[in-house]
């Protein structure tokens, strides 16, 4: 890894920190992958101080809360000298939504000197890290966890580290499933699909989350494409012309083109095991594995970011000659089938009433296709210049804008339209603006009032931004679309509000959890994650955002709490707080790499 030097310097000044502080544990090494320096989760004298265990620039603002108590003062001082470097009061104190429990929200932006320190305060002691590239390895780290997804190829430990392994899942041997037999393919004829990422913590291959983490990565990398030329994620294709987040997402497009069938265009939803493996290695599974039913989601998802890809790709045709064409063309053959099937939900209830042996692996099911409509129509249209396209669009216009997830695309769509670097057309423009403004209404919305909540955050403060996948859908996103907004717009207030979400990712929350792997002093050990939880190597694979609390325990697992923030359980069995996803490493790595990029701004 580029920085590899400054995280073994890094862990060099930290014994100073342990002398200081007997009770902290040590930074794991993110992304570097010696597992000998990867700790396990510190459990401090008195786990009060909640804050960003993995960095702040200079000039953000910088803020802890401590979790409970009255706090009348705190300090911090160098963690190489001793010597106090700052003293405060408490900014305010706020209640929990949830319970009678007071926050104290301690500010120290005051402190901009790069350097190791400690705050103290309630009797708690907490590492405080600030470095002018705070964020650089996550961003890395969080692209990295793609290429240790990657299916049907080994992962050599040069680039995998502890984490190598063998391939498996090779999919050159993929059944027609009975639910998508058509006139020229029949039911159990046999594919080829190898390749693609493993979507989550299960081994399957799913179009409609592939299609939306590509789209989402692609929109940010639209957003900030020199940041992106320079990125080294120490992936086996990070020697060529290429950006490495390309040279990625590359691997999992190459897959979706073959899950389109070449005699109509329409796209299989899913390729997968009737049921979900269990908890072995990739080379130990030996379920057959199937394409299923063709959907109108499916299909829109793949036309979207295959249309972007065209876009993006085009200047690298030395290392993927032809690929913009021919992801262009199987864009608008998927679109054209979508346009053909608009009422082709993929139903897989109904369908294992009729087809055998039944599914029972990830839905991503939907109801209405309106907002993947507006984002693949809006894609093509921008590629093409197509008026069928922009029909579409205007037919499927959002009314406002909300944040996006796996099963709500507009904002893709929204994003693709406001790129900064596009030339719009003059008829084209007050559409652009008119998108532009519910952007930034959402954006005023979000952010109003954070700065008095109990975690100094616009994130986290209704239950309902707890639930499965919350902290990529609900905060990351939210804060991704800030940063959108601040790009179009200068807006200060909406670059600081996307931070605060990211402090509160990296540890300013109710649990006190760094919740990606690897990163941070507390971090989740056991996700629901059967790469992870199969290998030799006691740490998960690191650069992985978890789902997060969710109060709907769907799962039945072991919880600590029942309150919304506090209902997150680091168990194995916790598929509903703390599996890993594709889609939510997409929003973490479109956000990390955003406020690196943004830097000092
Ligand atoms: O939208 C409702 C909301 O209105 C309601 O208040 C809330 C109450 O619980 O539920 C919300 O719906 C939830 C939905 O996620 C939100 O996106 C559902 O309860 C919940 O069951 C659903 O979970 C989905 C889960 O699969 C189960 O279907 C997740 O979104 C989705 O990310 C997840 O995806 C799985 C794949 O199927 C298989 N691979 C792993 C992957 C990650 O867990
Ligand atoms: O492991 C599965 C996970 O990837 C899915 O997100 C989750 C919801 O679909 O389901 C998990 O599988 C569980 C199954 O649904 C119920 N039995 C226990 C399985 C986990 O061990």
């Amino acid at each position: 890894m580029k920085n590899k030097g400054s995280i073994l310097k890094a862990s060099a000044c930290l014994c100073a920190t342990l002398l200081l502080a007997p009770g902290l544990a040590a930074q794991p090494a993110a992304g570097n992958n010696s597992i000998s320096t990867m700790q396990q989760a510190g459990s401090r004298p008195a786990d009060l101080i909640r804050l960003n265990q993995v960095g702040y620039y200079p000039q953000q603002e910088k803020v802890a809360v401590v979790n409970e108590g009255k706090v009348d003062a705190f300090r911090l001082i160098d963690a190489a000298t001793g010597q106090e470097v700052l003293q405060g009061k408490p900014a305010y104190t706020a209640t929990s939504p949830w319970s009678d429990r007071q926050r104290s929200v301690l500010d120290f932006s005051s402190l901009t000197t790069p350097g190791r320190y400690l705050l103290l305060a309630a009797g708690d002691t907490a590492e405080v890290v600030i470095r002018p590239d705070a964020l650089q390895a996550l961003s890395a780290g969080a692209l990295k966890s793609f290429y240790y997804q990657r299916a049907s190829m080994p992962l050599d430990r040069r680039y995998a580290g502890a984490w190598h392994r063998a391939a498996g899942h090779p999919d050159t041997h993929v059944l027609i499933h009975p639910n998508a037999a058509g006139p020229e393919r029949k039911a159990g004829d046999v594919i080829s699909s190898p390749g693609g990422w493993y979507d989550a913590g299960d081994y399957n291959k799913y179009i409609v989350n592939s299609g939306y983490s590509i789209g989402l990565m692609q929109a940010f990398y639209r957003l900030f494409p020199d940041y992106f030329a320079g990125q080294r994620a120490d992936i086996p294709e990070s020697g060529n012309q290429t950006p490495d987040l390309l040279d990625e997402m590359y691997y999992n497009l190459s897959w979706m083109l073959t899950m389109q069938d070449p005699a109509d265009g329409g796209v299989y939803h899913k390729l997968t095991t009737p049921m979900f493996e269990p908890f072995i290695r990739p080379d130990e599974c030996k379920q057959p594995r199937y394409v299923v039913s063709k959907s109108v989601t499916a299909a829109l998802d793949f036309a979207a970011c295959m249309a972007q890809a065209s876009q993006l790709f085009a200047p690298y045709a030395k290392d993927y000659p032809d690929f913009a064409d021919a992801a262009l063309d199987a864009a608008q053959r998927a679109y054209d089938w979508a346009v053909a099937h608009p009422d082709a939900f993929y139903r897989q209830n109904d369908l294992n009433e009729v087809y055998k042996p039944e599914v029972s692996t990830g839905e991503y099911g939907d109801s209405r296709a309106d907002d993947e409509f507006f984002w693949a129509a809006s894609e093509l249209y921008l590629a093409t210049g197509r008026k069928d396209y922009r029909q579409m669009v205007e037919k499927t216009l959002p009314k406002e804008f909300s944040p996006s997830s796996w099963g709500s695309t507009a904002a893709l769509g929204v994003f693709a339209w406001l790129n900064p670097s596009l030339k719009l057309a003059a008829e084209d423009q007050p559409l652009a603006d008119g998108l532009k403004q519910l952007l930034l209404q959402y954006a005023d919305r979000a952010i109003e009032g954070a700065d008095r909540t109990p975690f100094h955050a616009p994130y986290g403060n209704r239950a309902d931004d707890f639930g499965w996948g919350c902290l990529s859908e609900k905060c990351a996103n939210q804060a991704n679309a800030l940063v959108y907004a601040y790009r179009l717009s200068g807006n200060r207030a909406y670059l600081d509000n996307a931070r605060r979400n990211m402090d509160y990712l990296l540890g300013r929350n109710a649990t006190g959890y760094c919740y990606i792997t690897g990163f941070g002093v507390k971090s989740p050990l056991h996700p629901h994650h059967r790469l992870s939880a199969s290998d030799a190597v006691a740490a998960p694979i690191p650069g992985l955002l978890v789902g997060g609390p969710n109060p709907a325990q769907q799962d039945k697992a072991d919880y600590p709490s029942n309150l919304p923030d506090e209902s997150y359980s680091d168990t194995l069995p916790s598929y509903a707080s703390n599996e890993i996803a594709i889609n939510w490493s997409a929003a973490l790595v479109a956000l990390a790499s955003s406020l690196d990029a943004l830097g000092e701004k």
